[in-house]
């Protein structure tokens, strides 16, 4: 199956995002996926992930094929957590991976370099090792103690400054993030951030996702982003 967003878009996509939205089963059932999707996207979400920790692979791939082609219509990408091999099958831009999952090489081998591969760290040296093995961003966290992680020591949002001068692929900070802590992440640099619970349960999920575009400051000192 070819993917729902032509490879280039999603990429150029990618680095425009600033505000990274993940749709994770446990907060919010399959079936409120679209809806969610399309207030994220109104409110500026640039990018979104799936993660069904707690699905079977059929219902993964049942919503990923609803969700693909929806975003794309945006021009948005959808990147599925886990599951490299449901990624052509299901029209998906591309796959997160964590730090005990398929490795970035052997999953680039396996997916070709249009795909679009993300890597979970926990540090600076592991963000800094995903980069060079290829990952296409890196999500860095969790910065703050959550419910959605909860068995991750929380690493603080001075790190920020460190990764800020290493790392050249799109990073997202991320874990336990609300508005008030964007504002402080983005004092230590971070210019994008993927946010799960505080978007998920919010009763406006438009507006939120425009609060936490707003704590995040201008765009103009994306290093990153001036490459598209
Ligand atoms: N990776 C690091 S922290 C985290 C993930 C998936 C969870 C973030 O969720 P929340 O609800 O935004 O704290
Ligand atoms: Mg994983």
């Amino acid at each position: 199956m070819a993917p729902a967003l032509d490879p280039s878009r999603a990429h150029a996509a990618l680095l425009q995002a600033r505000l990274y939205a993940i749709l994770d089963s446990s907060y919010a059932p399959t079936s409120s996926w679209p809806s969610l999707a399309a207030k994220l996207a109104d409110g500026g979400a640039g990018i979104f992930q799936l993660r069904a920790k707690n699905l079977p692979k059929d219902e993964i791939l049942a919503s990923a094929k609803i969700l693909a082609p929806l975003l794309a219509q945006r021009g948005l990408p959808l990147i599925l957590n886990d599951h490299p091999d449901l990624v052509v099958a299901s029209g998906a831009a591309g796959c997160h991976l964590g730090q005990d999952d398929l490795g970035i090489p052997e999953a680039r081998k396996q997916l070709g370099s249009s795909t679009i591969l993300g890597l979970s760290t926990h540090s600076p040296c592991q963000a800094e090792a995903g980069q060079a093995l290829g990952a296409d961003y890196i999500g860095f966290g969790p910065l703050y103690a959550t419910g959605t992680k909860p068995d991750y020591k929380p690493i603080g949002p001075a790190k920020i400054r460190k990764i800020c001068v290493q790392i050249t692929v799109p990073f997202f900070c991320i874990g336990g993030l609300n508005p008030n802590r964007v504002t402080e992440a983005a004092s230590f640099g971070a210019t994008r951030v993927c946010v799960v619970s505080h978007l998920l349960l919010a009763p406006d999920p438009t507006a939120s996702a425009r609060e936490i575009l707003s704590r995040l400051g201008t765009s103009s000192h994306m290093k990153d982003a001036v490459r598209s």
